[in-house]
């Protein structure tokens, strides 16, 4: 017997091509892309496929094995704040330039798909990338801000073409720094100062301030935000957008000093770190003032950004689970036998269909409105589902790498298998560019008059108005009817506070309500189009909406004096909350 045990050993988890592997992925391109466009990039997308198992995938590894070092001063003492990363990390940064993870969506070889042909790119690099996607999705958000707003300076068009070259030699990355101590989430809190250059052309500032996280720090270029000396207009109105050069033509840093690197639950191949702008050099970008509004055009690339590396991490974890589920032997059986680790796995994958199809939605979304062919509709969904797609698939990213770890048993906990790290780098993506809470009120925000909100609701009545196949009608009455609820609460008259208090909820309503109908949509035309994946298409779409799609919350006075009390325990008379009178002490 103990002969037999130690004989065995346990295979590892395996991944195939991941463009080959991925039904979903492949179906949706099919249906989406114009044919002559399809045919255009399938083959650069399976090559991609297979690079992300193989080089890509030992590239990531190894830039986790050796993070970033922060190097403050040369050995006679002189300050050179070098941030010293591996050979790996520079390896995947050129293969970011030549797969045109970015340039792709610049190209814009294919028009308004472009956008998502280059966000299917980004899914297949992401989760064999060591996080390299960060510095990726700060240079896209970049590009686009200096396209809308950079006007004829030649320091912005010259970055502009370094951000979206495909060749290494001339990619350049950019930062985005946005907090501060002073403000995170609140970036009206942020103190840095800009002022100008006396005698040098309009746009030229210096800057003066400490930024308490900038994530990839070795980038070459970033985007800032600063108050200009003497603008006292109030909060973020304020402050204005900088671009700012790090290095002079020496490679030195151009007066900023690096205090130290970032010690992160994950992402730990990524530079970030804590600095202070002693008199950098820095542009003005779109004039002064409205920074907040005018980095909202970079953030809502990098938050769609945050949402596709989402649904890749969850299929990155679900791929691995489900490969293990064949190789792995329990009670008699592969796990895969197991009737219920099956359903485990299988709701795993509903989520992911689900979260993929609304980050894919808004980069349909985002590639019409980048080459002005978005119609109004377009543009209120665009602003309303990119806050709703980060802030769900954020969210669910780290239920199913969670799901998935266990899905390994006590393999799954432990690092040298590689898997804690998709728990890890899950977990950052319902926290940066925006939390769950913050981005569930930029919903309430992107709302508006209600403008939004009918935009909404046409996009899932057209949809669910053009489903044929009869299998889906019953699934399409349960998402109308969950429109119309949303519809009322929506309409409802509730106070400020309380809609607050009920963002969440209703941003994940929104969520829910919006992946069904394109669930159901996809599902229709695999079925009527007997493509390859109607089976999966259609279970996914019938599941997804046989939960709850809007289970919403209305926190009112007395709800919300009920939750203060019982975190901070304070008399529930003193707000007006009638229970008995032992509940009161
Ligand atoms: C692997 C994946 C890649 C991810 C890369 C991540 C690396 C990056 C690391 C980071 O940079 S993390 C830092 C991220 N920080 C945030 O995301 C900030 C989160 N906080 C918010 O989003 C707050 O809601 C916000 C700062 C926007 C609040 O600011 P304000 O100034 O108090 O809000 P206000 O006054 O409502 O908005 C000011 C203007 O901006 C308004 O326009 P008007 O001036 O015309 O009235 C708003 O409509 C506009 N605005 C705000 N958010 C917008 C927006 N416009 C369009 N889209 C938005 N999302």
């Amino acid at each position: 017997m103990i002969a037999r045990m130690t004989e065995f050993f346990q295979d590892a988890p395996r991944l195939g091509n991941q463009f080959l592997d991925d039904r979903l992925l492949r179906g949706y391109l099919r249906r989406v892309l114009p044919a002559p466009a399809h045919a255009d990039v399938e083959p650069g997308l399976r090559r991609l496929g297979e690079r992300a198992a193989t080089d890509l995938l030992a590239l990531a590894e190894a830039a986790e094995q050796q993070p970033p070092r922060h190097v403050p001063f040369d050995p006679w003492g002189r300050r050179v704040d070098r941030i010293e990363t591996s050979d790996a990390w520079a390896a995947l940064d050129r293969a970011a330039a030549e797969e045109g993870i970015v340039a792709t969506a610049y190209e814009r070889a294919h028009g308004a798909a472009s956008r998502v042909h280059q966000l299917a790119r980004l899914y297949l690099y992401h989760p064999s990338s060591a996080i390299y996607s960060c510095p990726l999705a700060m240079t896209d958000g970049a590009a686009r801000a200096i396209e809308r707003m950079g006007g004829d300076d030649p320091r912005l068009r010259e970055a502009y073409d370094h951000l979206t070259s495909r060749d290494p030699a001339r990619f350049w990355t950019a930062g985005q720094w946005m907090t501060e101590r002073t403000g995170g989430s609140d970036v009206s809190g942020t103190s840095t100062v800009a002022r100008a250059v006396a005698g040098a052309s309009s746009g030229d500032y210096r800057l003066y301030g400490t930024k308490w996280f900038t994530s990839a720090t070795t980038s070459q270029v970033a985007m800032t935000l600063a108050r200009i000396e003497g603008d006292d207009a109030p909060g973020s109105a304020g402050l204005s957008l900088f671009y700012v050069k790090l290095r002079d033509d020496r490679g030195a840093l151009q007066r900023i000093v690096v205090h130290r690197l970032k010690d992160k639950l994950g992402t730990r191949a990524l530079p970030t770190a804590e600095l202070t702008l002693d008199g950098t050099p820095a542009v003005l970008v779109g004039g002064p003032g409205h920074g907040v509004r005018k980095i909202a055009a970079i953030l809502n690339v990098t938050r769609l950004y945050n949402a596709v590396c989402a649904v890749a991490g969850m299929h990155r974890a679900i791929a691995l689970a489900r490969d293990y589920a064949t190789r792995r032997v329990a009670f008699g059986r592969p796990l895969a036998a197991h009737p219920l680790h099956a359903e485990t796995l299988a709701a795993m994958a509903v989520e992911h269909a689900g979260a993929f199809l609304l980050t894919f939605q808004v980069g349909e979304l985002l590639g019409r409105e980048e080459v002005g062919e978005a119609s109004d509709d377009d543009l209120q969904l665009l602003r309303l589902l990119t806050p709703v797609a980060k802030l769900y698939t954020g969210k669910q990213a780290v239920a199913v790498a969670s799901e998935a770890l266990e899905a390994f048993g006590g393999a799954g906990y432990i690092e040298d298998t590689g898997l804690p790290r998709l728990l890890r780098e899950a977990q950052v993506l319902p926290i940066w560019e925006g939390t769950t809470n913050v981005l569930s009120l930029d919903v309430l925000r992107a709302l508006g008059k209600g403008e939004a909100l009918d935009a909404f609701a046409r996009g899932v009545t057209r949809r669910l108005d053009a489903l044929a196949h009869p299998a889906l009608r019953d699934a399409s009455r349960r998402v109308a009817d969950a429109t119309r609820r949303i519809r009322a609460y929506a309409d409802a008259p509730l106070d400020g506070e309380s809609r607050q208090a009920g963002a969440r909820a209703f941003a994940f309503a929104l969520a829910r309500i919006f992946a069904a109908a394109l669930l159901l949509e996809h599902a229709d035309w695999a079925a009527t189009h007997d493509d390859a994946t109607a089976a999966t298409a259609a279970t996914a779409a019938l599941r997804w909406c046989a939960q709850d799609l809007a289970s919403l919350a209305e926190p009112d006075a007395t709800h919300r004096a009920a939750s203060s009390a019982l975190l901070y325990g304070e008399r529930l008379s003193a707000v007006g909350y009638e229970l008995s009178a032992t509940d009161h002490r």
